[in-house]
């Protein structure tokens, strides 16, 4: 019986935003994540009597221009490990885009680890990580629980994540707040390359994620929740701050994520535990405490009523069910 794997999304504390090598998705700089337990993709492999591989992603069978990232995909895994079959692939996703995170973390890495499982791969959960970023950068993450460094290597084999902590007893919630009104945004893959075009501040962004990287792991081991909390503050302001000097310039920031974090300035000073980061979309992800979350939602809600707030918690790596 072939197993159905599922892999939980992760946020990036530490960002990855800039490609050396778009084909294999090697980036300038490590970054670190947190898996998160609410959102997962579930994905199964059947290999098939075809010629073509067939996808449906919520029971829906997508056509030829909704698959083409997929089917190049499972095109770069048959090369990789030089066997031809064909797949049915059915994948659901648990990723609401209402709940304002990216599916492609989880959805590439639940579909290398789909592919190991059906074709009996026997990959270690390094090369299941090296598979996974051949389909998108931040899946590389999403193969282990808790917080999980991607260290950029050089070549395809040395850039893999590793765990930092894959259980980690720290008492950290994050709240994600969605927007629910704005316009069409850059995507990353674009957002990245122009930034790293054009941005006179890239080569300070590499300089600065690589102080940043060795900080926030002193802060992990010593569960310094407020360090971790301003160090990833400070780096995805710094990230946007790339996108803000391209020249042409553009933002992710709709005028309710500026809002947003003047809301989370105010209840810092008021004591009350919240911290932002802010990935390729308007969406503000609050790093809370347990006992804080409550009161950072009701605030927000309060004084904004055009959002959507989710908790979520800290979450597993890639299973089989
Ligand atoms: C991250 N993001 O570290 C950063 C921060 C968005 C902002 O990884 O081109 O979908 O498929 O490698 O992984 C989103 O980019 O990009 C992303 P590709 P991906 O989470």
């Amino acid at each position: 019986m072939t197993r159905t794997a599922r892999a939980y999304t992760n946020i990036a504390l530490i960002k990855y935003w800039g490609k050396k090598d778009k084909q294999l998705k090697l980036p300038y700089t490590n970054s670190l994540s947190l898996t998160l337990d609410r959102f997962y993709t579930d994905t199964k492999a059947t290999i098939i009597d075809a010629d073509k591989d067939i996808v449906y992603l919520n029971k829906q069978l997508l056509d030829e221009t909704k698959n083409k990232r997929i089917i190049n995909y499972l095109q770069t895994i048959r090369d990789f490990y030089g066997f031809s079959d064909h797949f049915q692939i059915d994948s659901i996703n648990h990723v609401p885009t209402s709940a304002g995170f990216a599916s492609s973390a989880s959805g590439f890495a639940a579909l290398a680890a789909a592919i190991n499982e059906t074709k009996q791969l026997g990959l270690t959960r390094q090369e299941l990580s090296i598979l996974a970023r051949n389909g998108s950068g931040s899946a590389s993450r999403s193969i282990y629980g808790g917080f999980v460094e991607w260290q950029a290597g050089f070549d395809n084999a040395s850039s893999f994540a590793v765990p930092i902590d894959e259980n980690p007893q720290i008492d950290l919630s994050l709240l994600s707040v969605v927007i629910n009104k704005h316009s069409k945004k850059v995507s990353s893959t674009v957002g990245m390359e122009n930034s790293v075009k054009t941005s006179p501040f890239y080569p300070n962004w590499v300089t600065l994620v690589s102080s940043e990287i060795k900080e926030i792991k002193q802060a992990i081991a010593k569960k310094d929740l407020q360090k971790i909390g301003e160090i990833s503050e400070h780096n995805a302001m710094s990230m946007h701050a790339l996108t803000l000097s391209a020249n042409p310039s553009f933002t992710y920031f709709a005028p309710q994520t500026i809002k947003i974090m003047q809301l989370i300035q105010e209840l810092r000073q008021k004591g009350i535990f919240a911290y932002a980061t802010i990935d390729a979309g308007p969406n503000v992800k609050i790093i809370c405490t347990k006992e804080s979350i409550t009161k950072v939602q009701e605030y927000i809600e309060q004084q904004l009523s055009d959002v959507t707030c989710v908790v979520a918690n800290i979450g597993p790596g890639i299973q089989y069910i």
